[in-house]
Parts: structure tokens; sequence; C-alpha cells
């Protein structure tokens, strides 16, 4: 006998399939049962594609009437500028008996409507089930969505003894194989990656997705007692690239740069570049924001609001230690995902993942909420939240 919330994990089951092809849209699953048997499932597969409930109740057909059905996120109704037709008007037309939602659609053009259609159609809707897990699974869209900024994730790998490289500068590297897929699955579900130019310039990385394999299409809809169809493989999406570089240190010869013309790449910088070489990158195609300087850097806040005009929902820094420092001290950072190998490599001068002139007291610490531990192989997944305004008290 499975219970609500069995059908519930479900849905955040299906709806995670649409991790990062779905944003800026949020992850949605259906799942519609009757007499305690799936009878569809459905999820949103990627952005400007068909809804989960909208999949899921096309396929059940008329088996649909008098089901139950489960929701991560309340179905959606008509709204000018939607692409999709309205789900709730769907679940109505199908017969649904009863609906169970695990959060409300913050966008202020569904906010609580969806409920109240199907609600005034006579469905019993019930709210919250699995919420908690709901609200982190969209954790991206839902700040996006109410506060039209984006997601911002740091992301650090060191050793046991809190080291990213050697004190002769040795980086690769630390974590384990499992943590590089985790590494490449993080770019996938991120709009933008971000690092500072001195990653560029010691590391000259890619920042492309390699080691990942997303969810494939195809069986998108189909009922499990219509039995297994094929999958379509799909490749994995890259993140628009950017690039922290005050006083346009770039070189024109970089991976990223030389790449740029497929794979959108941004470099946020000053006033202090010099036009030759923004010249010779804006030919290379890569993007040039000439944002606000503050002593002497780019204005993170500045970054932040340009990004927000660009509909980035989702930014991965993946360092360095500068940059993340700065993100950090200036409390822009909403979670913080740190990797801890089974390494020790010591060292006076070796460095740690943050850098910067540090606090001079621990009453000035950041602090870190919702820890979670979790194993990434033979390594450590420390996953933590930062509030953006509080300090540590004590
Ligand atoms: C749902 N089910 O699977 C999703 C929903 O432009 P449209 O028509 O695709 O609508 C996008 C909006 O619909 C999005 O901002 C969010 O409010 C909601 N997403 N709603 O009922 C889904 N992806
Ligand atoms: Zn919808």
């Amino acid at each position: 006998m499975l219970h609500p919330e069995d059908f519930m994990r479900r849905a955040l089951e299906l709806a995670e399939r649409g991790a990062g092809w779905a944003s800026p849209n949020p992850m949605v699953g259906a799942v519609i049962v009757k007499h305690n048997v799936i009878l569809s499932e459905g999820w949103h597969e990627e952005f400007g594609g068909p809804h989960a409930e909208f999949m899921a109740v096309q396929r059940a057909g008329a088996l649909a009437r008098n089901a139950d059905l489960y929701l991560n996120l309340e179905p959606c109704v008509a709204a000018p500028g939607k692409r999709n037709p309205p789900c709730a008007d769907e679940i109505i037309r199908a017969g649904i008996k009863r609906v169970f939602v695990a959060l409300r659609d913050p966008d202020p053009r569904i906010n609580g409507r969806g409920i109240e259609a199907l609600r005034r159609a006579g469905i019993e809707v019930i709210e919250g089930l699995l919420e908690r897990e709901a609200r982190k699974l969209n954790e991206i869209y839902l700040k996006f969505k109410t506060t039209g900024r984006p997601f911002i994730t740091l992301k650090m790998a060191m050793t046991a003894d809190g080291k990213i490289a050697t004190h002769t500068g040795d980086s690769r590297w630390i974590s384990s194989q499992r943590s590089l897929e985790f590494a490449h699955e993080l770019r996938h579900r991120h709009r933008a990656i971000l690092v500072g130019i001195g990653t560029v310039l010691a590391d000259d990385p890619q920042l492309t997705t390699r080691y990942f394999s997303p969810h494939p299409v195809g069986a998108n809809g189909r009922s499990p007692l219509h039995g297994t169809e094929d999958e379509g493989e799909r490749s994995p999406r890259n993140p628009i690239r950017i690039v922290l570089d005050s006083h346009g240190r770039i070189p024109v010869d970089a991976r990223v740069v030389r790449s740029s013309h497929q794979i959108r790449t941004i470099l946020a910088t000053t006033d202090a570049i010099s036009l030759d070489k923004e010249r010779a990158l804006q030919h290379a195609h890569v993007e040039i924001w000439k944002l606000p300087a503050c002593d002497g850097r780019v204005d993170l806040h500045a970054l932040i609001e340009k990004l927000s005009q660009e509909q980035i929902d989702s930014v991965l820094i993946e360092g360095g230690a500068e940059v993340s420092w700065s993100f950090i001290s200036q409390r822009l950072i909403d979670k913080i995902l740190l990797v801890i190998a089974p390494k020790i490599v010591g060292g006076r001068a070796a460095p740690g993942p943050i850098g910067g002139v540090g606090f001079a007291r621990l009453s000035e610490a950041i602090s870190l909420r919702e820890i979670t531990i979790s194993r990434l192989g033979n390594d450590i997944l420390y996953e933590a939240y930062v509030d953006e305004e509080s300090t540590a008290s004590s």
C-alpha cells in the first residue's frame, strides 16, 4: 500500500528530470493515481515545452476521471505572455477528483489562482505535502521569481586539512571522479558559471559540461501500465561563461575566448580594459560587460543587477579564492557546496578555498544554516545555505 507521500515523492523525482532544461521555468512533475496505482506520469521536460500536468492528463485519457493528481507545484492558469495552455483547465476537463499540491507558484500571474480555479470547479485540493522538499527542488526558481535576482551557488573542493592546492600550486586533482561528475552536473543545472581572471590565467579552463549525462527524453508522459518506450539521449547544457576581469587581463587565446563563438561568453570588466583588448575580444565573440568599479574591481552589485536584467536565474561560482571572498564577504552567496577530499597536503603557504583579507573577528563570520552532509565516492559533500544579511551571533 502506497501513501500520498510516496506519490508526491515520485512527482518530485519526475520534476527533477527537467533540471537545467526547464530553467528559467520551474521543475514540475505530475502523477495520476487511482486505487493506489499510478496511471500516468509527466514532467516539464524543457523550457517552452508542454507542462507536466498536460503530459500526465493526456496520457491517462478517460482513466483520469475521478483519479487523484500529485503535483510539486500549483498548476498554472491563463495569463499574458504564457505559451502553454492553462493546466488548471486541463485538470478540470479531465475530471480529476482530488489534487495534492506541494507548493504554490510564486509567479504573480499564477500565485493561488490555480488552486482557486480547481476548488471553484469542485475539486478537493490538499496543499503542503512535502513542501520543504518542493521548495528545495525549485530553490533557484523561487529566489529568481520572488526577488528577480539570480540564485548564487559557491562550489569549492579542498583537502581534509582545508587546502585547495599544495604550496607549489599543484591542484589537479583534489577530489574524486565522482565529485568531478557532480561538478559537471552543477554546471548543467546553473544558467551561468563564473570564475575570476586568476583561475583563467592559472588553469585555462573550458567551463563546459562534459562529465554528466542528463535524464534522457522520450518516455515523458508514458503510463507505467504501457511498458517502456525508447528513450533518447540528450547532451547536457553548457552554462553561459562569465569571467570576472576588472582590468581586461584575459589572453585572447584563452580556451574560453577561442570557443566563445559557440558558447555564450561574457567578460565582466570595467573602464580599465584597454580599447585594443576590448576590440580583439569582441572580434572573438566575447560579450563585454563594462560595469562600474568599486575599489578598482567590478562592483558585484552592478554585476548582479545586470544578470537580473539578462534573465540569468542562477550562477555557479567555481573560484578562485579571491572571487569567492568577494562574493561571500558581501553576502551575495545563497548556497555553499564544499567537497572535502580524504587527503592532507599541509603547508603554511598552501591556500584555502576562500582568500581575501578575511574577517578580523569571529563575531563577523558568515553563518551557515541548514547543513547537509552526504558522500560523493570517498569525498564528503558539505552543503549549506547563507543568510544574506545575518552574521554569526556568537
Ligand atoms: C505548470 N506546470 O509544468 C510548469 C509551470 O510560458 P508557459 O506557458 O510555459 O508558462 C510558464 C509559467 O508556468 C512559469 O512561469 C510558471 O509559473 C508555470 N510553470 N506550471 O502548471 C508546469 N512548468
Ligand atoms: Zn501549466
